[in-house]
């Protein structure tokens, strides 16, 4: 079967993970030993492909930032969901392993006052990197602590100019099949878009991300530039952007025109609003065996008041 909606995939590839954790750990130990006989522990344990992230300097440290335990960095760059190379969740850290971020721009138009392209390079000067950690909540009901590097999509957006028509944002990801296997399969209709309303995107907490861990966003997490909305499911985090549209109207997002019954435009988390096919009320952090309880807007209670006065269960 070539679709893969999140539940076949949900408690199948859960145990898998955990299979794999285990495997991390032995390996771990297995570094200890390395240690122990002279050799280093990064040597033993760092995946040949994270040599292509490079660190990035001076970086503020984020108030927006919770306290909690970060994910390990090799979960989190081994259990992913990239569509456009795989389906499944260890696909993307191989399969992307070559694909080419170098040059790379982004296209602003629709309803701004000036369209334009601005190159990669150019868009990080735009402000401090800063380090944000946060909480990641994916649909299919797991969920990770990620020290994301970026600054709040607002640098961008006031810089794009955008009329006072433009309501809404669309994020579009590359569309190059040669690169990405997955395009050539139709799991979804591509490229892949996502949108948000206007004062969605100028939240503080709404980040442009270009990279985790004080490196460079690695091929699988989205680089070299990607969104990350934290009080919203993961799939509304596109990865690999190229445009980014001002609009009138609510975009159509990829996993909205997939399914329009399951996931929505605004996809904030949750817990009161089940999946139609899955309860919502709780998640498991990658790495921890118990399930804990996923909390209204992904715990970021900051955001409520954009939503005051809409109904959040017919505006899932
Ligand atoms: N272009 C693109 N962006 C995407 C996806 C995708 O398949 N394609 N998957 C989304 C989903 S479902 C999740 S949960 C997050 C996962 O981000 P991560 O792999 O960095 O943890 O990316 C989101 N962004
Ligand atoms: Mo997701």
């Amino acid at each position: 079967m070539l679709i893969k909606k999140p539940d076949d995939i949900r408690s199948s590839e859960i145990t898998a993970q955990s299979v794999y954790l285990d495997r991390r750990r032995f390996i771990a130990q297995l570094g200890l030993a390395g240690a122990a006989a002279g050799i280093g522990l990064q040597q033993v344990v760092t995946p040949p492909e994270a040599c292509a992230e490079q660190q990035i300097p001076n970086l503020t440290k984020s108030p927006l930032s919770t306290s909690e335990k970060v994910t390990p960095m090799t979960d989190v760059t081994h259990y992913n969901n990239y569509y456009e190379f795989s389906t499944d969740k260890e696909g993307p850290a191989e399969l992307a392993k070559n694909f080419r971020t170098q040059p790379w721009s982004v296209t602003i138009d629709g309803a701004v006052a000036k369209k334009q392209k601005w190159d990669i390079d150019s868009i990080l000067k735009f402000a401090p990197s800063e380090e944000r950690i946060y909480r990641h909540r994916c649909v299919e009901g797991w969920s990770i602590v990620v020290p994301w590097v970026g600054f709040s999509l607002s640098e961008l957006i006031k810089r794009a100019e955008p009329l006072g028509k433009a309501k809404y944002l669309e994020f579009t990801t590359i569309l190059d099949p040669r690169q990405m296997p997955g395009q050539d399969r139709n799991v979804l209709q591509w490229p892949y878009v996502e949108g948000l309303r206007m004062d969605e995107a100028m939240h503080p907490l709404a980040l442009l991300c270009f990279g985790m861990y004080g490196q460079t966003l690695p091929n699988q997490d989205g680089a070299p530039l990607r969104i990350v909305v934290p009080w919203k499911y993961g799939f509304k985090s596109a990865k690999a952007i190229v445009r980014i549209k001002f609009t009138e109207k609510q975009p159509i997002n990829t996993w909205n025109l997939s399914a329009p019954n399951e996931y929505g435009f605004y996809s904030n988390v949750n817990p009161n609003v089940d999946h139609p096919r899955w309860s919502q009320k709780t998640e498991r952090r990658l790495g921890e065996f118990f399930k804990r309880k996923t909390l209204m807007f992904n715990g970021y209670d900051q955001v409520a008041n954009l939503y005051a006065g809409m109904d959040l269960k017919k505006n899932f």
